[in-house]
């Protein structure tokens, strides 16, 4: 009896922390022109982008993580893809993307911050990690604002979805 109640806490116990899927593909919806969903093997006939090395670094200051690269496609490359729905010039002031995860962790980005900033040219959709493909734990698809000055709030793991949205 003993035994059957261990195992019985130990699965829960694992299923309790399995509370990410991974994502296999991502999603592009809301104000664009073509709705578009890109798995890995998508993604790779992409822009290819390649980052240099950064520390993941957490709000509370730790370092959570030291990558030598990224390989993916630049946020900006994607959302060109699914065409944005704008209709007039200053409503570009007021377009976000929403990204979300599995486990419902979100965040979200300005239009000008992706298109029109410095930082923009470092926002990344990546499947590769360090020159491996990610793992179950990681992905597969994941994105980082990799020159936040705290990025690992905007390191969003088992990405599945940008919605863009308008303010
Ligand atoms: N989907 C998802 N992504 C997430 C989180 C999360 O809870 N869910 N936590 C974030 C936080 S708070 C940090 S500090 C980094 C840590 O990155 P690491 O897992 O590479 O160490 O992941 C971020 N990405
Ligand atoms: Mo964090």
């Amino acid at each position: 009896m003993k035994k059957i109640v261990l195992v019985l806490v130990l699965a829960i116990n694992l299923f309790a922390n399995d509370n990410y899927k991974i994502s296999t593909e991502i999603e592009v919806s809301g104000l664009v022109e073509n709705s578009i969903k890109l798995n890995v093997k998508e993604l790779e006939k992409m822009s290819y982008f390649k980052s240099g090395s950064t520390s993941v670094i957490c709000m509370s200051g730790e370092t959570k993580d030291n990558v030598e690269s990224y390989e993916g496609v630049l946020l900006r490359d994607i959302v060109d893809k699914a065409i944005l729905k704008v209709n007039s010039r200053k409503e570009y002031n007021n377009i976000y993307f929403k990204v979300i995860s599995t486990d419902g962790y979100e965040a979200i980005f300005s239009y000008n911050e992706v298109f029109n900033t410095k930082l923009g040219e470092n926002i990344i959709v990546f499947y590769k990690k360090n020159g491996n493909y990610l793992e179950d734990y990681q992905g597969k698809i994941a994105l980082i604002s990799i020159d936040d000055i705290k990025n690992g709030p905007r390191h969003i793991k088992w990405l599945k979805k940008i919605v863009v949205g308008k303010i």
